[in-house]
């Protein structure tokens, strides 16, 4: 498998953090901005936080919104936006207010309800505040905002109204996907040519490495990110590239397979800053970035494994093959999900191509054992693959642009 092209280009390291794009609302909007209130429970791990901050950052800088964020974890928050205190109830973050949401019945010190209300993935909004958006003189657009899906159902039930059975309210389900009549997914505008920055310039690059690992990569090396929850396969994975022909450089960030990763070399722990080498394999715990900074790390990389919501997405703007470890729920239900999503993006892939991607996607979410040697033999196409969805993927649209669209006819 190749290793990143590196032509060169000596520029700064480019970021694809939507707070560094301070691009005020477009031309012709209203000048008055839209206030948002953004509600999140941390379920488990990052994604929800990690979505809801994500539309938040873009929604202020891109569209100009005003926005507040009512999140219960501080500490899965803090693990992605390292300069929030954990100590304050109220904390404003590159203009986005941020309110500890410590009870189910808070709603700020005083409450003020918004112009656009998302509930993330059908939290349930502080009761208070909801008999408020009743009394408002003008009801608020009201959104549930829901899990990403590639199901096909999706695009049907995508802007569905849902009144409330006691409030003169009414509210809008919003659902992302990764096909036409869906809401998307987020892209910030500034992400593909930060990533070309990226991937023209051999200084941002190398930088990126001295920063991440302290070296460059082997050249022919593979380069692997490994983001994942526990799995079972990983022994098998690790020995796979222990034993292969080829090189290959694997960085794990700092998470739930850190644990199998440092039982394979013999290891107390694979924290950040481990180095270990077995036969082809050379592995580098990574320290968890704050998350504008996990985007260079797909893009430094030739593979990519992801996991949950937010990763995915990004490891599809990434152009780049990857492995989705999908989110396992109760009864295998995630199982028609990986299904849909492989429907997606495999469509176009040749057949044996398409065959081998489906059989280590379902190796890594529990069938069957991963061949990684049928995956590296595959290769060329499924780079072609990933430039090629990631254009089909962005024809769907924004997330935050299709619902700030959406929005601005409820209100006008
Ligand atoms: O962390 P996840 O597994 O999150 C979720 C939750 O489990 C949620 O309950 C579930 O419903 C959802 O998945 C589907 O995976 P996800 O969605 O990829 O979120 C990880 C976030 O962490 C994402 O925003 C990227 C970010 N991140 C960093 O900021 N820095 C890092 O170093 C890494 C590895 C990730």
């Amino acid at each position: 498998m190749p290793s990143t092209a590196p032509p060169s280009n000596p520029t700064a390291a480019p970021t694809a953090d939507a707070t560094a794009d301070q691009t005020a609302a477009p031309p012709g909007e209203p000048s008055a901005a839209i206030a948002c209130d953004i509600f999140c429970a941390v379920i488990d791990n990052f994604g929800d936080i990690g979505v809801c901050w994500r539309l938040a950052r873009q929604l202020a800088s891109e569209h100009g919104w005003q926005v507040r964020v009512f999140v219960d974890d501080l500490h899965a928050f803090q693990k992605l936006c390292p300069s929030l205190a954990l100590d304050r109830a109220r904390q404003t973050i590159g203009g986005i207010v941020v309110e500890h949401w410590h009870a189910p019945a808070h709603a700020g010190d005083t409450l003020e309800v918004a112009d656009v209300v998302i509930e993330a993935f059908a939290c349930e909004l502080p009761p208070i505040y909801v008999a408020a958006m009743a009394q408002r003189e003008r009801a608020p657009v009201w959104i549930n905002l829901e899990y990403l899906s590639a199901e096909d159902w999706v695009a049907d039930f995508h802007l569905r109204p849902s009144p409330h059975p006691r409030y003169p309210l009414v509210k809008t389900f919003f659902f992302p996907g990764l096909g036409p009549g869906t809401g998307g997914v987020l892209k910030e505008r500034n992400l593909d040519a930060a990533r070309a920055a990226f991937e023209a310039s051999l200084a941002a690059r190398e930088a990126w490495w001295r920063q991440a690992v302290g070296r460059t990569p082997p050249v022919g090396a593979t380069v692997v990110s490994l983001f994942a929850y526990e799995n079972p396969a990983v022994d098998s994975m690790l020995k796979q590239w222990r034993d292969g022909a080829e090189p290959v450089v694997l960085l794990v960030p700092e998470g739930r397979i850190s644990g199998a990763v440092a039982r394979f070399f013999g290891l107390p722990a694979f924290a950040a800053g481990t180095h270990a080498e077995r036969g082809g394999l050379s592995a580098h715990g990574l320290a968890f970035t704050e998350q504008s900074g996990y985007d260079a790390l797909l893009w430094a990389s030739d593979i990519n494994f992801v996991r949950g919501e937010d990763s995915f997405v990004r490891a599809q703007w990434a152009a780049r093959p990857f492995v989705w470890h999908i989110y396992p729920q109760a009864d295998d239900a995630h199982l028609p999900k990986l299904d849909a999503a492989l429907e997606h993006y495999g469509r176009t892939l040749p057949v044996d191509a398409r065959a081998a991607l489906a059989r280590f996607w379902h190796a890594w979410n529990g069938a069957g054992e991963p061949d990684w040697a049928a995956m590296r033999d595959h290769y060329p196409a499924l780079q072609r693959r990933a430039v090629e969805w990631a254009g089909e993927l962005a024809e769907v649209g924004d997330l935050a642009g299709n619902l700030a669209l959406f929005t601005k006819s409820q209100l006008k």
